[in-house]
Parts: C-alpha cells; structure tokens; sequence
C-alpha cells in the first residue's frame, strides 16, 4: 500500500486558537451556539460510533444497505468513461460504508487513489489500520484538514478526473442555506464531468427521526454533554455537566432535527479568563440534523450547477445516495 500523510495544522496551537475562538464567539450570541464540528474529539469519535450501534439510530444502517447491495450501480455511476480517477471522501470516518465500494472498483482493475479528508487524525489513523488489513495494494492519500483545502491540495497533486463521496447525511449537519454554499463551493472546486456522490437522510415518520436522536439510554446526552467536557478538558472551562440537560426536537415540515443543551439554573462558567452568563432554561443549540425530500435533493443539485444523474435509496427508501455530475 502507498500511503502518504498530509496535515493541514502541523501547528497544534492554531487549532486551539480556533476552537477557542468559535467558543467564545458562539457563546457570546443570541441564541448561545456550540459548532457540533467540535463534537468529534477522542471520546466524542467513541460515543458517535455508540449511536451508529444504536438500535435506534436507523441512519448508517440505511446507507449501509445502499453500499453493501447496490453496489455495482454505484460503481457504474464512477466509473463512467472508465478513465483514472481519484475518489475523494469527505468526512471519510472510519470508511466501513465506502470499504465496499473500494473493495467493488478494485476487483473491477479500475485506476484509482482513494483519498479520505478527515478534520480527525486520530480517525485517520484508524482508518489507515483498517485499509491495510482489507485492501492490500490499495493506492491511498491520507488528507487532514478542511474540506476544501484539502480538496484544493487533492487539485495540486493530481489532475485526474474527480469523484467526491460525501457521505452519511453529513450535509445534514448543516443549515440550509450552509448546505447550499457547500455544494456551489464543491461544484466550483470540480472540472466538468466530474461526480458528487452525497448521501442525504429522507423525510419520514416524525417519530422514527426523533427516537434516532432521543435514545433512552441517553448516548445522544452524552455526545451533546461531551462537547463541554471537551471545553473543560482543552481550554479550560469550568461547565458543571450535571447543570445541562439535553433536549432534542424535529420539525417534521422544516425536515430540522435540532439538539439542545439547557441550562438547569442561573449559572457564570468561566473559560479561562473569560465568564459566560447562563439564565435558567436558556438553551445553547449544539445540531441540525436536517432530513430532505426527493425534491430538495433535486433543488440543491441543480440550483448549484449540477445534474442530478441517479437517486440510489435503501430498501426501506429512508436514506439516499444522490449522485450529480458537475
Ligand atoms: C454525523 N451526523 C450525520 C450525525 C447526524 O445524524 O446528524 C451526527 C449525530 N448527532 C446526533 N446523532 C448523530
């Protein structure tokens, strides 16, 4: 296996900064805000492989079924003309979904590298482990960063044609109008002909989306509450955890499913040097989880200037994999 390791942050100490940063300018508005992109530390990747493992949480399951049984029309839908490729994952993950797709276009003799960009190093490790194990001779890229630095880097290296996998209802985890920056931006970082390959969580029974992020075991909770501990444990924060509660709720015609933390009374936590004000019951809104419908699927692609080719869904038609061509 070629393997070859990019990093963005070679300066740990930026990425502090950031954080920080974002904390405090989150905190600071009205309503207070946390990024769920700060979710993801060691113990917030743990806990977000728990809620996969979740019955209740149908999600990756769906998508899994899309890649383990209808494999071969997404391949076809890649392969295209047949020419060299890169397939680059944003968000890549631990990759157990794409692991079927890349062990599918190898048995094929397709060219290609597979180039998974994670914000998660340590995601990345774990990921270069399993890759080794199943894919031996697997041309691989590790890419650490941003989206789209990495992508723009992707571009330096190499000028073949593109497909960018965006997968587990990712694009979820953003506002809409966020949602539909990210795929004007991605469509501008494509050649024509290219492929987006984004995986987008349906529209459906309020309370099968609502029991998926308000499990009974309260892992959900613990993801939300993890942030906070994060916060206490990197830039020295003071949250008393047992003060925050978690509340969730989805609004079956916006397709928004929202997480909170709420305050249990009137609080000051300091950050460092810093001090934040919480009044009793003020929330501080932590995730969308947005759900779509076949026909906002359709407005996003082509109002960004893409051509929807092919909508594969599960076999319970709760999740689908959209694939655009630039
Ligand atoms: C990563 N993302 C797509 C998950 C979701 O479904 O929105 C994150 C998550 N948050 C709570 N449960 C899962």
């Amino acid at each position: 296996m070629k393997l070859q390791l990019e990093t963005l942050y070679k300066n740990r100490e930026n990425v502090h900064e950031h954080f920080l940063q974002d904390v405090l300018d989150g905190l600071n508005q009205n309503p207070k805000h946390l990024q769920s992109k700060y979710f993801y530390d060691k113990k917030g990747d743990a806990l977000f492989q728990d809620i996969m493992a979740m019955p209740e949480y149908y999600v990756t399951r769906c998508e899994m079924d899309i890649f383990q049984n209808k494999t071969k029309d997404l391949a076809t839908e890649i392969l295209a003309d047949g020419s060299a490729f890169d397939l680059i994952e944003l968000g890549a993950g631990d990759a157990s979904k794409s692991l079927h797709l890349l062990k599918y276009l190898q048995k094929t003799g397709a060219k290609f590298t597979y180039m998974p960009i994670d914000i998660s190093g340590n995601i990345l490790e774990v990921l270069h482990q399993k890759l080794q194990s199943h894919i031996p001779n697997l041309d691989i890229r590790l890419l650490e960063g941003d989206y789209f630095e990495m992508l723009q880097k992707a571009s330096k290296v190499s000028s073949r044609r593109k497909a960018v996998l965006f997968l587990g209802s990712n694009i979820g985890n953003m506002e809409l109008s966020e949602a539909s920056d990210f795929c004007f931006e991605l469509r501008k970082n494509l050649n024509k002909n290219d492929i987006a390959l984004i995986g987008f969580d349906l529209k459906k029974d309020p309370h099968t989306i609502l029991n998926a992020y308000n499990d009974p075991k309260g892992i959900t909770a613990s993801f939300n509450l993890n942030l906070l501990e994060r916060i206490n444990r990197e830039l020295d924060g003071r949250f008393d955890l047992d003060k925050f509660e978690h509340f969730q709720n989805y609004d079956p015609l916006s397709g928004a499913c929202r997480s909170y933390l709420v305050s249990l009374e009137n609080q000051k936590v300091n950050i460092g040097i810093h001090s934040i004000d919480f009044k009793k019951d003020e929330v501080i809104y932590m995730e969308v989880s947005q759900k779509f419908s076949v026909e906002d699927i359709q407005n996003l692609s082509v109002s960004n200037g893409f051509k929807l080719n092919k909508t594969i869904m599960d076999s319970k038609k709760w999740f689908a994999d959209a694939i655009w061509t630039a």
